[in-house]
């Protein structure tokens, strides 16, 4: 029930992108004034009138309060609220160093337009010591004062987009604040909305460093499989039955699957947050950089198998009708950031094949209508996305359509009815 309690705090949610948009929605679910304030037009007025900009289930479910958003792309409103929570990007460059810009920013805009006691909550993904040694100066050089201005904590974001079970509501989070009264007021906002446990912290540093300790896990463990899956191709060893033989071990051993690469908006990138963090202290975190030189490595990998495959057939890659399915990162949503898509298909045009894309849920980017089309069109398929759609396909309509070779780069083919089709199969470590 979303009624207006005069006795909460006012919430203001800075960026109401994939992470924003669900934190001020349950805000506003729980009753809190909540205003919302995102710099891109487009989506304050598709928000404005009840419209989501995102395809999240969490969302769609409540795009009836949508419009009890109060969203603005003026930072005054900032003045009303007595809680900032900031949901804004932190990317990284081309040198994979973090970009903080974006969130500096808002902490400038935060700083100016300052109620005096404000709670301000960081949910964006940063690395340790960011709180203290970058945002707490530029709070200070516009004249706020801790604990009596201002209360800063974070609180890393979990969202996990596409995920219909687990949001916002029932992820349990931890939390770091500069003081014990920031952790208490943060505490009590985040148990108010969000029915599972609250961690605090020791410290803010460590409430920062979990995330990308979390993220980094994940990474390594697919860098893991992945190495794996480059060694077991030449042993003729099935990488995928192999590690669905090892997860039988009820315990201490955790399942992840070799890729044609690794995207999206935390994995990626939240690694080089910790490895750039060490090098100010003089360390180098060479597991890291080793397991993110091994995923990053996968879409050009990907790509060699085609053309290995293609040799076997005699055939150049140059000429090639190569059919791309799907572009997304990550099966059954629309993302397309750091898409391991990106890197093959320019890969493929590099090497003069002729590309033709599909993704159902990007259509736009599209170069066929829908996948008949596509496979009416094309020699050979390389899967980039494991999109239900593509898994749905009956292995005869690959011979039908003559497809002579499939490179599954998310080994989620039936391989054995393919191949007893008469097409060439070849998965990641997979074949
Ligand atoms: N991937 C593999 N092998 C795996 C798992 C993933 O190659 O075994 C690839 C995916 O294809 C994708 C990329 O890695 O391209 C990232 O996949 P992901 O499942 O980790 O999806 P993300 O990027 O949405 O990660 C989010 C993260 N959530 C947050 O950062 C808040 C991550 O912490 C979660 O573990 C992950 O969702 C999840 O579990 O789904």
């Amino acid at each position: 029930m979303s009624t207006k309690n005069e006795s909460l705090p006012t919430v203001a949610v800075v960026g109401l992108g994939y992470v924003g948009l669900p934190v001020a929605l349950r805000s506003v679910e729980k009753g809190y004034l909540t205003y919302g304030l995102e710099l891109d037009e487009k989506k304050v007025t598709l928000i404005k009138k009840g419209h989501s900009p995102l395809k999240e289930d969490f969302v769609e479910k409540r795009k009836n309060l949508l419009k009890k958003i109060k969203v603005s792309t003026n930072p005054t409103i900032l003045k009303k609220a007595d809680i900032v929570i900031v949901c804004v990007p932190t990317p990284v460059d081309k040198q994979f160093y973090p970009v903080l810009k974006p969130l500096k920013n808002a902490v400038r805009m935060i700083a100016k337009n300052n109620k005096p006691a404000q709670l301000i909550v960081i949910e964006s993904t940063i690395n340790p010591g960011i709180c203290e040694d970058v945002l707490v100066p530029i709070l200070e050089k516009a004249g706020l004062k801790p604990e009596k201005d201002y209360f800063l904590a974070h609180c890393p974001e979990r969202i996990d987009p596409g995920n219909k079970q687990w949001n916002v509501t029932n992820i349990p989070r931890v939390l770091g604040a500069t003081s014990p009264k920031g952790l208490y007021l943060a505490k009590q906002f985040y148990n108010s909305i969000i029915d599972a446990p609250i961690k605090p912290m020791h410290s803010i540093r460590e409430a920062e460093a979990v995330k990308v300790v979390e993220n980094s896990f994940r990474d390594v463990n697919i860098a893991f499989v992945n190495e794996l899956a480059k060694s077991f191709d030449r042993m003729h060893i099935d990488v995928k039955d192999v590690i669905d033989g090892a997860a039988t071990k009820p315990f201490s051993f955790l399942a992840h699957y070799p890729g044609r690469g690794v995207g999206g908006h935390c994995i990626p990138v939240d690694p080089y947050y910790l490895i750039e963090k060490a090098k100010e202290v003089g360390f180098d975190h060479q597991f890291l950089r080793v397991a993110r030189g091994i995923n990053n490595s996968m879409p050009l990998y990907t790509v060699g198998l085609l053309q290995n495959i293609l040799n076997e057939l005699k055939m150049p890659l140059k000429g090639t009708k190569v059919g791309v399915l799907g572009l997304a990162y990550k099966a059954n949503t629309d993302d397309l950031r750091e898409s391991p898509s990106l890197k093959i298909i320019q890969e493929l045009e590099r090497k003069k094949a002729k590309v033709i894309r599909f993704d159902p849920f990007l259509k736009t980017l599209s170069d066929a209508p829908d996948l008949k089309t596509l496979l009416k069109k094309v020699d050979v398929l390389i899967l980039v996305t494991n999109h239900q759609e593509f898994l749905d396909i009956p292995p005869e309509e690959f011979k039908r359509y003559h497809i002579l070779a499939i490179v599954d780069g998310m080994n989620c083919l039936a391989k054995n009815k393919i191949k007893r089709l008469g097409i060439k199969y070849h998965g990641i470590g997979r074949r």
